[in-house]
């Protein structure tokens, strides 16, 4: 795996270099509001450590770090007021499964989701 590059845009995002639209943060995530949403609903949840993909993430991650993303996750698909519409999470993995950014995240979709979202670029 290729080493994790410190000025991909989601990290500049976190040092603050370049403006977010936050709906959510706390010690382990950091959740925005996509620039380029593709769907009614389109928030992107970030770890706040500097973690390629889920590959990395899920290998190398302390426990409560872990632990502490996926609830910030629930977190704020509840706080979105998601819990009963429903809504996809969708985290592409590699350039290969459609990751374009690589600092990890997870996709919170909700409402019309057009067929294409999350296409594997093979
Ligand atoms: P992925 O293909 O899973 O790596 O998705 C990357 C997403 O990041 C894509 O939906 C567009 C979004 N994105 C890219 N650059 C920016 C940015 O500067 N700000 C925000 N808010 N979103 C961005």
């Amino acid at each position: 795996m290729a080493a994790y590059d410190p000025t991909n845009i989601f990290a500049r995002i976190l040092r603050g270099e370049i403006p977010c639209k936050k709906v959510y943060e706390d010690d382990f995530a950091l959740a925005f509001h996509d620039v380029n949403p593709q769907a009614p609903v389109h928030v992107l949840v970030i770890p706040k450590g500097p973690y390629i993909n889920n590959m990395d993430f899920s290998a190398h991650a302390p426990a409560d770090v872990v632990a502490g993303f996926w609830r910030a996750v629930g977190t704020v698909a509840r706080d979105l007021g998601l819990e009963d519409q429903g809504y996809r999470l969708v985290a592409n993995n590699g350039a290969g499964g459609g990751q374009v950014v690589f600092h990890f995240h997870v996709h919170i979709v909700s409402g019309k989701t057009p067929p294409g979202f999350g296409r594997v670029h093979a």
